[in-house]
């Protein structure tokens, strides 16, 4: 057990959970920050691997993301893209040509057998980040979305079919074998965090692929760290994202309450607190009858200045444990 546990881990999709750790590595000293990244978006595509959760932390983190596209490298080309085109290759899933050195490299090393989380270590090394980005998992877990179009692959659902189709579930290939991130489970046995944040990051494709690892949150619920969950549903919207179009097609209404009622029925007695915003404030007292602290406060992040206030936020929201 370590005596005076510092560090403070993150659960994250790729970008609202990456606008949160970049506030969280700017408001804790450097190496404090883990950040534990959804891999079920992960595939092969013209025989690379992409990570593109990882890739969006590991660009916000070097201050390199492309904010206005939401995805990829800032000041980018498409040269190849172009070239691909003329080819007649496959271009709807667009790599940059300077995000494509990462998915080269990448699967370089994975092919001559190193584990991804080595990989994403010495990217993050090699791009001057001082906070740990681990994937959830070294093994292939592959995000199915259920459609009225039937079970289509994350990136056919997102990218190619631009999240159209009305959706009915989720399913996680490959999880019931996977092991989740051994040096962060080793960290969570050893009660190396202090606090446990997962981020705005959308609660069925991005946090559950996450906590639905074997023993992963019982590992969370075992551990002496709070876990405080921000609400990535504002005043009924998601800031970014299919997250409440999902929920509507869900048949659960898109709200901040509906999220915590997710979070509570999924994982019993994992979450502490939930941080909704101020334009929900009025759903503060019935998300509190689900038996967990309520935090109110602007989630809004569109500076880095709100990055860094709501990240102060939630490591005071996260106190001590509620028993
Ligand atoms: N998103 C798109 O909407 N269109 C793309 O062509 C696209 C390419 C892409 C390439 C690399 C990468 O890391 C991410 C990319 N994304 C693209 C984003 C990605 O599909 C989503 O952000 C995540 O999977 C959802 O979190």
């Amino acid at each position: 057990m370590t005596a005076t546990p510092r560090d403070i881990l993150a659960l994250s999709g790729g970008v609202g959970g990456a606008k949160l750790a970049l506030g969280l590595a700017d408001v804790l000293a450097p190496g404090e920050l883990h950040v534990l990244v959804n891999t079920g978006d992960d595939f092969t595509h013209l025989g690379l691997q992409i990570c593109p959760d990882i890739d969006t932390l590991l660009y916000t983190l070097a201050g390199r993301a492309n904010q206005a596209q939401g995805w990829g490298l800032e000041g980018e080309s498409w040269a190849t893209m172009d070239a691909l085109e003329q080819l007649g290759g496959e271009t709807w899933f667009r790599l940059g040509d300077r995000d494509m050195a990462t998915h080269l490299w990448r699967s370089q090393q994975l092919r001559a057998g190193a584990q991804l989380s080595a990989v994403t270590s010495a990217l993050a090394l090699r791009m001057g980040i001082a906070s740990h980005v681990h994937p959830m998992t070294d093994d292939p877990v592959h995000t199915i979305v259920h459609t009225g179009r039937g079970d289509l692959p994350f990136q056919h659902y997102f990218v190619r079919d631009r999240c159209e189709p009305a959706v009915s579930g989720f399913s996680f290939d490959g999880i019931a074998l996977a092991q989740p991130n051994v040096e962060l489970m080793r960290r969570l046995h050893d009660g190396a965090f202090r606090a446990v944040l997962i981020c705005p990051s959308n609660p069925f494709v991005s946090i559950d692929p996450i906590l639905q690892l074997p023993g992963l949150a019982a590992a969370l619920r075992a551990g002496s760290a709070p876990v405080v969950v921000v609400s990535p549903i504002v005043a009924g919207l998601a800031l970014k994202g299919p997250a409440a179009k999902m929920m509507a097609e869900l048949g659960m209404g898109a709200s901040a309450l509906e999220v915590a009622r997710h979070y509570c029925e999924q994982y019993p007695g994992l979450m502490d607190c939930f941080v909704i915003d101020e334009s929900d404030a009025t759903l503060a007292a019935e998300i509190g009858e689900l038996g967990v602290a309520v935090a109110v406060t602007s989630t809004v992040m569109k500076s880095r200045a709100d990055k860094q206030d709501l990240a102060r936020f939630c490591l005071q929201a996260c106190g001590s444990r509620q028993q």
